[in-house]
């Protein structure tokens, strides 16, 4: 399967992140994509780079003003203090209720929260180049879904489905996955599905399309009762306006099965069929890997490619998008058991 990667995403490394209070190494580093792209070529997926701009598409998927702040957001920083340079930018305030957030601060962390829903999502001097290069590929990945290929592949870091209309969070940045859907939909596909596979709910994903009925979105996820993003992503959230109907969550314990798990899939896959769906974009996080570190789904290796094999069943253009996943080292083996299932099934 044609793979279009992120030649910038080594840029984006930053240190350390916080993790139960105290600052850890990041779990979402440069190795996980370094990983993917070794075992693509072992296995004979070609790689290509970035072949169309998404500037324009970015712009009907995120705020003007959040996507100004990100271009320009490491210059900010470092123009403070050239010290900055070696540190890291963190919000440590965010505007929740009865706090408004229409007029931008000038203070540069007040900014920063005001456009992030965590603390969790570390910027560095290549945040934008890599994010901008990544929300390429998906974009190209798109493209070429729409003049005929069966399917396509974007290989990047960071992630976005955690990034909303006008916030990061949760490692991501640009929403890549809503980037893709949207090139589909503009390239000629009149209803698209998005089905997040990745162990966290991709609430980015969902509010950019809760209230439009020609992007179905549907996530299997841990239950947000004890998982992140903890705020979204219930069953009961089923879209609103023209998009009632056309948002559907499969929340699932932590510490559910493999089984139960493809029991979500199936069901997933049988709203897709029945939707007249005419192609398919698939946030395909990897954290819900029996290893991953952060997460607590099941899935062993080779389930990963008895998912590409079901998601290949359903007939449709697809494209799919590089989410989470930690197991660094065993990244490689489980997205392209996807790819492979697909392509084999
Ligand atoms: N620093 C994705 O899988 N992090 N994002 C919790 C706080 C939240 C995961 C620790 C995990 C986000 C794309
Ligand atoms: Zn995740």
């Amino acid at each position: 399967m044609l793979t279009f990667h992120n030649p910038l995403h080594q840029g984006h490394a930053p240190i350390h992140e916080f993790y139960r209070g105290e600052r850890v190494p990041c779990f979402e580093k440069p190795s996980r994509v370094d990983y993917v792209e070794e075992a693509l070529r072992r296995r004979g997926h070609p790689l290509v780079p970035p072949a169309v701009d998404s500037a324009a598409v970015l712009s009907q998927i995120h705020a003007p003003r959040y996507l100004a702040f990100l271009k320009s957001a490491w210059q900010q920083w470092v123009g403070l203090d050239p010290a900055n340079a070696a540190v890291q930018p963190f919000p440590s305030v965010w505007p929740v209720r009865t706090l408004r957030s229409d007029v931008e601060p000038e203070n540069f962390v007040a900014r920063l929260g005001l456009y992030s829903m965590d603390n969790g999502t570390p910027m560095a001097a290549g945040t934008w180049a890599a994010a901008k290069a990544g929300a390429d590929a998906a974009a190209s990945a798109a493209a070429h879904v729409a003049q005929g290929a069966r399917a396509a592949f974007c290989c990047t870091r960071p992630p976005g489905h955690h990034a909303g209309p006008d916030f990061m969070g949760g490692y991501c940045f640009l929403n890549n996955a809503a980037v893709a859907a949207q090139v589909l939909r503009t390239q000629g596909a009149s209803r698209v599905a998005l089905l997040d596979v990745d162990y966290h709910h991709g609430n980015g994903t969902q509010s950019i399309f809760y209230e439009r009925s020609d992007v179905l979105f549907i996530s299997i996820h841990g239950d947000p009762r004890t998982e992140y993003p903890f705020y979204l992503g219930h069953a009961d959230e089923t879209g609103a306006g023209q998009g009632a109907g056309f948002n559907l969550n499969l929340p699932l314990p932590a510490g559910t099965s493999a089984a139960g798990w493809f029991g979500a899939l199936e069901a997933a896959c049988q709203r897709i069929a029945a939707d007249g769906t005419e192609a398919l974009v698939i946030s395909l996080g990897l954290d819900a890997f029996e290893g991953d570190p952060i997460s607590r789904f099941a899935l062993a290796s080779d389930d990963f490619t008895r998912l590409g094999e079901r998601l290949a069943r359903l007939g449709l253009p697809t494209v799919l998008v590089l989410e989470g996943g930690y197991a660094a080292a065993e990244l490689g083996t489980n997205a392209v058991n996807v790819l492979d299932g697909f392509e084999q099934a």
